[in-house]
């Protein structure tokens, strides 16, 4: 990343340029205002500094250790395995292992049983003898621990691959089921977007059960290696999971009487269905596991490395790879370009970087060549509605989703661009695709429209993270904070999406974080919400909220959670270590509930200014992002800057659209927003 124009603090408005600009002149007693610009200045000028010749900012996007064994993995399957890559992973792995022989999905977590199986796989592909005392320590772990049999099934479905787990003790996947119709309860259409793009390939996996010779035995994994695949308990008939087991069981013997015609149509359409939605640049879906499982399929179907399809495809994936300083490669699950740059965009106005400002100007610019402009998956529950959101990846025209589209325009309008009507356009488009993917219940989930059917959570098969879409707290926030700056506040579809939020509210005042971790990042993108809406601060909801964070901020001043909250909220709701990205949450619905003189506030500011670094950035070890609840989690190395920055910079320069928002209460001529006030 380079710098591109040089940041010009000269040109920032009267009330940043009237303080010192340089840190010598702030006295010993320098008051919150004061510390809370001098942390702010510094924390823009690292930011400005980052934005790519493009206009785009990108931090790393780091999860765990899985992404880099399947990716090795997937690289033997293939024969293309070569030493320095094996080496360099290797080497980020290694360092990622604890003391107890374990690998972790997130910061600080527990071992976990599928990521240290997959780890010590790739370890040993990479050449580290089995009785060396790091691997034994992990296999001895991992026998404990119920061996591969109590792994999940996509990591045994990448044992199966070479004969270390047989595929008939995993669930089926028939291709066949392309041929549901999207009513279907489980038409493909109804699984979550990033689970459709990883099922349809792997069906085909499932269909064919390759076997490719295993490099070496792996019985140290298994608790009994003379029983390695020890069959699993059956549930009850009359349970959901008895009956799709007995499913299972009709789909299995199925399986022996296939007719082969269909079957190999549907095959057939699987690959089409599959190179239908390969990207520009040869990815699928921006994200790393459908790209692997589609590109084993497509192998499978008889497409050769050289195929222009299969060549893509592989340099996609390597464009997954970050390099450490050291020289480890750590894989991304994902890139976040248009993410993290809306984020820096509505981060550096809100630290009062003129509108006009070079950086943003391109910032605009390369965020309006993103919009997607053609339907994709979305389009089949919405074939009338016209295009126009955003991705969260460079290349993902198939999956644009509310919250980038959302984030997008909030960044957009904070953007004064040498081509108004243009920009205008953009955000009309955006703003028409958002509102037209409202589901059903009020809310908005990510990708698609009322993803909400029960039915994929109960396959065998789905053992891991989510795979529906249903709305959530923090995606229905940001498109009501965006319609409320639209102007659009009283509109009868943002009332519904208000409604959905003050139903959501958990009883102790918070909302849940899907996205992001976890109460507090719900709480901090819903009540910026409701305030730009016009709800008063004085309203009950948002009087619980402020409760709610003063009660679970540390000691320290500042604000965290731990993961565990996703799995004992009971114990861990809103608590845990500080964090920059955390703190920064809290104090943006704190500041967006008028709490600004109070001590919370001063206190949480105070956290950010004493724990920033002399370069003005955060550490931030902690994973404050999630990808699936507790499932799988992810560091976004650029939130301990975007959000501080914006936290920093509404406390100096107060809330943006201020005016807007009063407006939007004073406009509220129905009354909803101030009956709710009153509790009516
Ligand atoms: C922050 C808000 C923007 N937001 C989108 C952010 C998405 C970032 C994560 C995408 O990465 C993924 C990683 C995955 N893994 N496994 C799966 C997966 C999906 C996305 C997965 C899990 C279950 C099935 C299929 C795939 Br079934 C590691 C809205």
């Amino acid at each position: 990343m380079t710098a591109t124009t040089d940041p010009t603090p000269g040109a920032l408005p009267p009330r940043a340029a009237a303080a010192s600009d340089t840190d010598s002149d702030i006295p010993e007693a320098a008051g919150a205002q004061q510390t809370a610009e001098r942390a702010m200045r510094r924390a823009r000028d690292f930011l400005l500094a980052r934005q790519d010749a493009e206009g785009w900012w990108k931090g790393d996007l780091e999860t765990n250790v899985s992404m880099d064994a399947e990716d090795l993995l997937l690289r033997q399957f293939l024969g293309i395995r070569d030493e320095s890559t094996t080496r360099a992973a290797a080497l980020f792995i290694r360092g990622e292992q604890r003391e107890d022989g374990t690998w972790a999905t997130f910061h600080g977590g527990p071992g976990e049983l599928s990521a240290t199986v997959e780890a010590y796989v790739a370890l040993r592909l990479a050449g580290d003898p089995p009785d060396a005392p790091h691997m034994a320590r992990a296999s001895a772990w991992v026998r404990a621990h119920g061996g591969i049999a109590a792994a999940r099934v996509f990591t045994r479905i990448w044992l199966a691959l070479f004969g270390w787990w047989k595929w008939e003790d995993l669930p089926e996947l028939p291709p066949e089921l392309l041929y549901f119709p999207k009513w279907f309860p489980l038409s493909i259409y109804n699984f979550g977007c990033w689970a459709r793009q990883t099922i349809v390939p792997l069906t085909v996996v499932s269909a064919k059960r390759p076997v490719r010779p295993a490099p070496f035995p792996l019985d140290e994994l298994h608790t009994d290696p003379a029983r390695p695949n020890p069959p699993r308990p059956p549930a009850p008939l009359h349970t959901w999971d008895g009956l799709f087991q007995r499913l299972d069981k009709v789909v299995r013997a199925y399986r022996t009487v296939a007719v082969r015609r269909l079957r190999r149509a549907a095959l057939n359409s699987a690959a089409r269905w599959i190179i239908e939605r390969q990207e520009n640049d040869g990815c699928w879906g921006g994200i790393q596991p459908p790209a692997v499982y589609s590109v084993i399929a497509l192998h499978l179907l008889g497409y050769d490395l050289q195929h222009p399809v299969m060549r893509a495809g592989l340099e996609s994936l390597d464009r997954y790879a970050v390099r450490r300083e050291d020289g480890a490669r750590m894989i991304e699950a994902c890139q976040s370009p248009v993410w993290d740059t809306c984020l820096a965009t509505i981060a550096l106005a809100d630290a009062g970087v003129p509108a006009d400002h070079p950086q943003l100007v391109k910032a605009a610019d390369w965020m309006l060549g993103e919009q997607v402009v053609r339907p994709g998956d979305w389009s089949v529950r919405r074939p009338e509605l016209p295009p126009g959101g955003w991705a969260f990846e460079f290349h993902n025209d198939n999956y644009p989703d509310m919250d980038d589209t959302a984030e997008v325009v909030l960044a957009l309008r904070r953007v004064r661009h040498h081509d108004p009507q243009r920009l205008d356009k953009a955000v009309e488009r955006g703003v028409r695709w958002n509102l037209g993917m409202q589901s059903r219940d009020g809310g908005w989930g990510a990708f698609d429209v009322d993803n909400t059917s029960p039915f994929p959570n109960r396959l065998p098969f789905c053992d891991f993270g989510e795979v529906i879409d249903p709305p959530s707290a923090d995606v229905t926030a940001h498109v009501v904070e965006m319609l409320a700056v639209e102007g659009l506040a009283g509109d009868p579809r943002t009332r519904r999406g208000i409604d959905w939020l003050l139903a959501e509210q958990e009883p102790d005042g918070s909302w849940f974080g899907r996205w992001g971790v976890n109460y507090i990042y719900g709480t901090g993108s819903v009540v910026p919400a409701l305030t730009a809406a016009g709800m008063p601060a004085q309203h009950p909801a948002i009087r619980r909220a402020v409760a709610w964070l003063e009660r679970v901020q540390n000691d320290d001043g500042g604000w965290g959670e731990d993961l565990r909250s996703y799995e004992d909220p009971a114990r861990w709701s809103g608590r845990g270590v500080s964090t920059a990205s955390q703190t920064a949450w809290a104090l943006m619905a704190l500041l967006a509930a008028g709490e600004r003189e109070s001590e919370a506030v001063r206190r949480g500011v105070d956290w950010l200014a004493a724990t920033q670094r002399e370069d003005g950035s955060w550490d931030e070890p902690q994973f404050t992002g999630t990808g699936f609840p507790w499932d799988f989690s992810i560091n976004y190395h650029l939130y301990r800057q975007v959000f501080p920055l914006t936290a920093l910079g509404r406390y100096v320069h107060g809330e943006p659209f201020a005016e807007k928002t009063v407006r939007a209460a004073a406009e509220d001529t129905a009354g909803t927003v101030a009956a709710k006030a009153e509790g009516r």
